[in-house]
């Protein structure tokens, strides 16, 4: 019988005292009634811990049901003896134990996943049939998953990325999944040339690395011959690429898929998925300190802000299209190298996703979810973009080799939750569910079991295709370079300042010159001002000749703002954190205020104390610390403030204190100080605090903070720090 779960002790009851030596014999019975005490003889002198089993709690037992005697020794033939064969204990606990592990996605490896809620908020019933938009306030369950693409399951998580944002739908007629990325656009345009970009940007076969990184030679070798990528690089080489949480990140479907609605009649739709939160990213000095400080960073901040009940929201925005539309459109809209502009089609919003429960067990769900884009629903379907094409074969086949069965869709995290599942599927490896009787074929004339149904089944929309089979790339994919370039010039000069580090930094690791001239020719199609600033910043001897492109990139594309992250802040401080750095002696009044002034913009404070006991405030308070003062670097934080009260002088000496502040500023962050003057000389800033720094003296000063921090950061400052300066201005062709 199973227990209800009931409150433990920290120590269950029963520790077992371990015994003397003297009273251990070798030849004990094999059961022994009566009380533990009479057992200890059993045991050697070893002097290893056992737990016991009081009244109230479950038996160790083994995977058969047998209650487990002795879970700290095996089976041993004498004192130092050898070890008997027969210990099925032993045996069937190391049996398990090597089969643990799973083969890892093959890409997609290092992932979080949460459980949700998608609530309609606009009906489209005359757009689609499918069963989460019938009806507002139509609730559905989801769970979604996060991840980065290149790294292994142990990578760290603010590698430069994409971010997968795949969501299984449990709607009333089946399990629908998205499974999409933070970015619009993809590298390629078809499936076939997927297994060459991935083995590019994974590790170098011959040496094993780099881990989760594409600043290496076989990356960029293949994107520099790959011309169809550039659009992709731009977005990769942004910073939606090191997003700081996974709650203010964009989702996108990328291919366009198709809606139909009860009358038959079909439109096309791509899904964006829009952060309540707005969208914000690192720096990439941030990102790579974030790794070595934190590697969770988002996993963890993602459970955090769950567990807080501090539930990240996206909306859903469809860009709904039909056939006309996508005739006069300046690119194919099944090449999924392309976006629809806002401006072209705008959102429609129709429903908000919560994510607003944790998992119970990470392997059981987050490991074991199964995504396939080939889970669709009636009123959703496929379009013949290439790219979405292949990946409905590959989803299904990656399953069957990860979770080792047909079987999968078995596992609860799988399984249709709103409908109920009836086939005449059986058997295989870990069937869980073969149906009872006879009856396992259809049509069968028992009269028994399920059957189709015309009407209410799923349907293919019925698309007239014809044409030669051949393997070519239609001319409406051929422009490469005009949306690359439409991209960089809607960004901010600060983002297109990013663009170019991130080229200059990735391409740096290229030891191969050769293929960071083949990059720059690319540029040079995109925008001339980024490439000539990238071979500078490269030291490119000598400007390559553009790269030959199939078509002449347009330069007529209107910028459009929202494919900037600054164009688009947030719309409060919510959902952010201030890292506040204090001393013993800390005032009082000043940290209260604070908490209570960032409580009511949504936000959290974290303390980081020399000592992670905490520290005590000039009203003689305890406060206890988050983290201790170099165990939590400013880089994990969105703005700071420094109160070091009583401690001043020795924060000042103290060098994870200068990091933190250095860092800080650095980082373009806003600060706030009190009785901080010590450590500001100590990093040599005073001649440097800006319109970003504040001084806290009282309410109002932090309440001008609280306001400032709502940009984010004090770009300006970026400008005064000596590294490159901003791209000023937009160049032409
Ligand atoms: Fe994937 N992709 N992909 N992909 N993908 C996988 O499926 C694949 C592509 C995406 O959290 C794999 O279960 C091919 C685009 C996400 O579990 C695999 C092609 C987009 C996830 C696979 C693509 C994605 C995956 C590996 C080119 C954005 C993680 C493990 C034709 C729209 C899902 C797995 C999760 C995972 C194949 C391209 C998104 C091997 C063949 C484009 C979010 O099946």
């Amino acid at each position: 019988m199973i227990r209800p779960n009931h409150a433990r002790p920290l120590l269950p009851a029963l520790i077992h005292p371990v015994v003397k030596e003297s009273q251990m014999a070798d030849d004990k019975p094999a059961s022994r009634p009566g009380s533990f005490e009479n057992l200890v003889s059993d045991y050697g002198a070893g002097g290893e811990f056992h737990q016991h089993a009081g009244d109230r709690d479950d038996r160790l037992t083994t995977a058969q049901g047998v209650t487990i005697a002795d879970n700290q020794n095996s089976l041993r033939v004498g004192r130092n003896g050898p070890t008997a064969l027969e210990d099925f204990v032993l045996r069937e606990k190391i049996f398990h134990f090597d089969h643990e592990r799973i083969p890892e996605r093959v890409v997609h490896a290092r992932g979080f996943g949460a459980h949700g809620l998608f609530e309609c908020t606009k009906a489209i019933p005359e757009i689609t049939r499918a069963a989460p938009f019938q009806k507002e306030g139509k609730v559905t369950e989801t769970f979604v998953r996060f991840s980065t693409v290149a790294g292994s399951k142990g990578s760290m998580d603010l590698a430069r990325d994409v971010r997968g944002f795949a969501t299984k739908f449990y709607t009333d007629e089946g399990n629908w999944d998205l499974v999409g990325n933070n970015i619009p656009v993809f590298f390629i345009q078809d499936a076939i040339k997927f297994p060459d970009l991935v083995h590019a940007v994974k590790p170098e076969p011959d040496r094993g690395f780099p881990q989760a990184q594409s600043a290496h030679d076989n990356f960029w070798d293949f994107i520099s011959l790959t011309p169809e990528s550039m659009h992709m690089v731009m977005w990769q080489m942004s910073d939606r690429a090191i997003p700081k949480s996974f709650r203010f990140m964009e989702g996108f479907g990328v291919h366009t898929f198709r809606f139909v609605n009860a009358e038959g009649k079909s439109s096309f739709v791509k899904f964006h998925w829009k952060p309540r939160l707005g969208l914000q990213s690192v720096l990439w000095d941030e990102a790579l300190k974030v790794n070595g400080a934190d590697p969770d960073r988002h996993r963890r901040d993602l459970w955090e802000a769950i567990t807080a009940g501090d539930f990240p929201e996206w909306d859903l925005g469809l860009q709904i299209f039909d056939e006309a539309f996508a005739d006069r459109f300046d690119f194919d809209v099944l090449d999924p190298t392309k976006i629809i502009p806002e401006d072209l089609v705008p959102l429609t919003i129709v429903g908000t996703l919560t994510l607003d429960r944790v998992v119970d067990n990470f392997f059981a769900e987050t490991e074991q979810v199964a995504f396939c884009t080939q889970n669709v629903i009636p009123g959703i379907d496929f379009t013949n973009d290439p790219l979405l094409q292949g990946r409905n074969f590959s989803y299904l086949d990656t399953q069957l080799k990860r979770l080792g069965s047909p079987n999968f869709t078995k596992l609860p995290i799988n399984a249709p939750r709103g409908c109920p599942v009836n086939n005449f599927q059986q058997d295989g490896h870990m069937q869980t569910a073969n149906p009872k009787g006879r009856v396992n074929y259809e049509p069968n004339g028992w009269g028994k079991g399920p059957r189709a149904h015309p009407l209410e089944g799923y349907v293919s929309y019925a698309v007239r295709e014809e044409g030669e089979k051949r393997r070519l790339r239609p001319e409406s994919f051929a422009d490469h370079y005009s949306q690359a370039r439409q991209f960089f010039l809607s960004q901010t000069p600060v983002e297109q300042g990013h663009i170019r580090d991130a080229l200059v930094f990735e391409l740096s690791k290229c030891q191969e010159i050769e293929i960071r001239a083949r990059i720059v020719a690319h540029l040079l199609n995109i925008d001339e001002g980024l490439a000539e600033a990238v071979a500078k910043g490269l030291g490119l001897a000598a400007m390559p000749d553009p790269a030959p492109a199939a078509r002449p990139t347009r330069t007529d594309l209107p910028p459009s703002d929202a494919l900037s992250i600054l164009k688009n802040p947030p719309p409060s401080f919510a959902g952010r954190t201030v890292g506040v750095l204090v001393g013993d002696g800390v005032e009082a009044g000043l940290l209260s205020e604070l908490r209570s002034i960032l409580a009511a913009e949504g936000a959290m404070v974290k303390l980081v104390a020399p000592r992670i006991g905490g520290v005590t405030d000039s009203a003689g308070a305890l406060h206890p610390a988050d983290e201790k003062l170099g165990g939590g670097p400013s880089v994990l934080f969105d703005a700071v403030a420094v109160l070091p009260g009583a401690e001043a002088v020795a924060i000042a000496a103290n060098p994870a204190a200068q990091d933190f502040l250095t860092d800080a500023h650095a980082h373009c962050k806003f600060i706030a100080h009190h009785g901080a003057e010590a450590l500001i000389d100590a990093c040599a800033l005073r001649d440097k605090m800006d319109e970003g720094w504040r001084a806290l003296a009282g309410t109002s000063d932090i309440d001008s903070f609280v306001a400032a921090c709502r940009s984010l950061r004090h770009w300006p400052r970026e400008q005064t720090l000596g590294g490159n300066p901003p791209l000023v201005r937009t160049f032409s062709l």
